[in-house]
């Protein structure tokens, strides 16, 4: 990889933009490049997905560069290219950890995924945090907020050199388990505000962060504090009604449920649900206008959420992501048969195990 090339880019003169997934991974991810490189503007975005008025807003704003943090926007090669023609001077720079589609590296862009080369799962905040480092900057006061980001996404088993770092430089952040560490409470109290806020509370997060230089800071803060306290509130509704309400299909170890929140909660539930049943594919739905958003977890492993997802949507809408943990999109007129085929192909898998 040409990463001798990567300062000179991010360094220079022209327009440059930053495109960072709305998630804890993404944020922490924008933080780190941010510390180091300045002169960019910012755009949030849920996913990769580039629509008509997204790439004409890219061509619109004209940039010589594109940073991408923590979404897979090689999905959308296709729309990529049509950019890239009518962008003859933009090059790429994209940093992403989720199963590459199309590696978009060339003479003109650089494309870093670790899965490239093996199969591993290294949240963006680490891969920044590795890369800044290897381009010679002093990161290690920054660590917490890598290891936030790898919180964020579950991911200390590829990262673990980076969550002991973080445990030897403040030894209160992190304890034997990271998910019941001091840091993961930090961590809880950003991802509220993302919550509460949706866009706008990723990006007054980032700010915030952007300014601390220690994370004893977020609890302190009034704006996280008040997401925290309103959000935790919602969970703990939702949970109860989980228990009352939720489907099991014993014989699978499924289980779905309907989420009904104002908040933007699902793929939070659903991982909360996933670790107190860790045996069980655990299905989150959430109806919002015409779709109905799917957040799909397993802890055990034994059935790749990414390739399921995927292989049922095929045709009536979009999805995948993880072995562990996936996410899709239907349109609400397809959800009888999501569930049917989603039904079929656990059925099927399970009986093959
Ligand atoms: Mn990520």
């Amino acid at each position: 990889m040409d990463l001798e090339k990567i300062p000179h880019l991010l360094k220079g003169k022209g327009k440059k933009i930053l495109i960072y997934h709305t998630d804890l991974d993404g944020v922490c991810s924008a933080i780190l490049m941010l510390k180091f490189f300045r002169g960019f503007e910012l755009i949030p975005r849920e996913g990769p997905i580039v629509d008509d008025r997204f790439l004409k807003e890219l061509v619109g704003k004209k940039p010589d560069l594109m940073v991408v943090l923590d979404i897979p926007i090689d999905q959308e090669w296709k729309k990529i290219e049509l950019l890239q023609r009518k962008l003859p001077r933009m090059r790429i720079l994209l940093i992403d950890h989720h199963v590459p589609n199309k590696n978009l590296g060339s003479e003109r862009n650089i494309h870093i995924n670790p899965r490239f080369e093996k199969n591993v799962y290294i949240p963006s905040s680490c891969q920044v945090y590795r890369l800044l480092e290897g381009l010679g900057h002093d990161v290690k006061p920054y660590v917490w907020i890598a290891a936030i980001g790898i919180i964020g996404d579950y991911g200390f088993e590829d990262c673990k050199d980076v969550i002991d770092e973080c445990r030897k430089a403040y030894p209160d952040s992190m304890g034997k388990d990271p998910m019941k560490s001091n840091l993961k409470e930090v961590s809880d109290y950003i991802l509220s505000a993302l919550i509460l806020h949706g866009t706008r509370g990723v990006e007054k997060s980032l700010k915030i962060l952007l300014g601390m230089d220690n994370f004893g800071a977020v609890t302190q803060n009034g704006y996280f504090a008040s997401c925290e306290k309103k959000v935790t509130g919602e969970i703990r509704r939702i949970l109860s009604d989980f228990e009352k309400r939720k489907r099991e299909y014993h014989n699978l170890d499924l289980v779905i449920y309907r989420i009904e929140s104002r908040l933007n909660i699902t793929s939070t539930i659903s991982t909360l649900v996933a670790e107190r049943n860790p045996d069980k594919i655990i299905i989150i739905t959430k109806y919002s206008g015409q779709y109905v958003k799917i957040s799909a977890r397993c802890q055990a492993g034994d059935i790749d959420l990414n390739s399921l997802l995927k292989e049922t949507v095929a045709g009536i809408g979009s999805g995948g992501g993880h072995e562990k943990a996936a996410g899709a999109m239907v349109k609400r007129t397809d959800v009888d048969e999501f569930n049917k085929r989603l039904i079929e192909k656990i059925t099927e898998l399970k009986t093959k195990l």
